[in-house]
């Protein structure tokens, strides 16, 4: 069994380090019962947990907007996530943080709920095919809108996903690995676990905070390796026709790192392979993977 399989996972569970096959929560966790609670992925790269302090943050921010106590400092959630990636010997890996509400009844209030859930799992990581970085991917628009941030804001990272995963059906059944979400108003907010950049006439743009997506640790990571190289980035409100028109298009994620887009809705996009700007951009990124983040060893 390789060390990626789920039993063998290093995951830290509320103080103690235990293998994925001994880590079990309560059913009546509020995380189980209601999707109340908030996680991140992070990525370890040759040994180093990239962007390790902008995810720390960003799950701080999450637990907040929910009212959620996570009950120790950043630091520590720090050290905890260092500690479970050194049990798990692995030097490439992917990180899953989840704070959930706890254990409370079998009613919403989380008040009833006393001590947060703490879950770290280190595991290996999921990508799209090599294929794709070669080739480029297809995408389509789904039907299923983006939260409005006026029921659930989409920049909160929290454990319901469900409108996302209703948008990844519907992109799998229509055979496609990734899809692109509208938002309320018919703009484009981001695909279903990706942001979404264009470049167009050089300068690359990307759905704007406000426009309800996940405003992504890797998108800040290559606004900074664009703004390095002196090309222009904006934030701005896409409409599908923008994404038509780009010379490029590509996805950046945790998971996904930056993907090429060749292709939306039966459109060609540009020249209909990977553009000289998404590919300088991914070489960049990869060159500081290893080196943006906190040690582990
Ligand atoms: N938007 C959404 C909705 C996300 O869930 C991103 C953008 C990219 O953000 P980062 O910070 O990773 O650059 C995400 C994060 C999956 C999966 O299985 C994807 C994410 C999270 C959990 C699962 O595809 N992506």
């Amino acid at each position: 069994m390789s060390k990626t399989s789920w039993q063998e996972m290093a995951v830290y569970l509320n103080g103690e380090i235990v293998s994925g096959s001994e880590a079990k929560v309560s059913v009546f966790d509020h995380g189980f019962l209601y999707g109340d609670g908030v996680f991140e992925g992070i990525r370890v790269y040759d040994g180093c947990i990239f962007k390790c302090k902008e995810h720390i943050d960003r799950i701080y921010r999450s637990a907040t907007a929910i009212r959620l106590d996570i009950g120790m400092s950043p630091e520590d959630l720090t050290s905890a996530t260092v500690d479970t990636v050194r049990a798990s010997g692995l030097r490439d890996a992917y990180i899953r943080l989840v704070v959930s509400r706890g254990i409370g009844d079998l009613g919403l209030d989380p008040r009833k709920c006393s001590q947060p859930s703490i879950v770290i799992i280190v595991g290996g990581i999921v990508l799209y095919p090599e294929e794709v970085y070669q080739k480029g991917l297809s995408l389509c628009t789904v039907s299923v809108r983006r939260n409005s941030p006026t029921a659930l804001p989409p920049a909160i990272k929290s454990l319901n996903y469900l409108n996302n995963v209703l948008a990844r059906i519907e992109v799998a059944d229509a055979g496609y690995l990734e899809g692109i979400m509208l938002n309320h108003e018919g703009y484009v907010a981001e695909c279903t676990g990706d942001n979404i950049l264009v470049v167009t006439d050089g300068a690359i743009r990307t759905p704007a905070d406000h426009c309800s997506l996940l405003p992504g640790v890797t998108r800040n990571a290559v606004r900074d390796l664009a703004v390095k190289r002196g090309i222009p980035y904006s934030e701005a409100i896409l409409t599908l026709l923008d994404l038509y028109w780009a010379d490029e298009c590509f996805l950046t994620g945790t998971a996904a790192e930056l993907v090429p887009v060749v292709s939306i809705d039966g459109r060609t996009i540009g020249t209909g392979e990977p553009g000289p700007v998404t590919q300088a951009l991914l070489k960049d990124f990869r060159e500081i993977a290893g080196q943006d983040g906190v040690p582990v060893y």
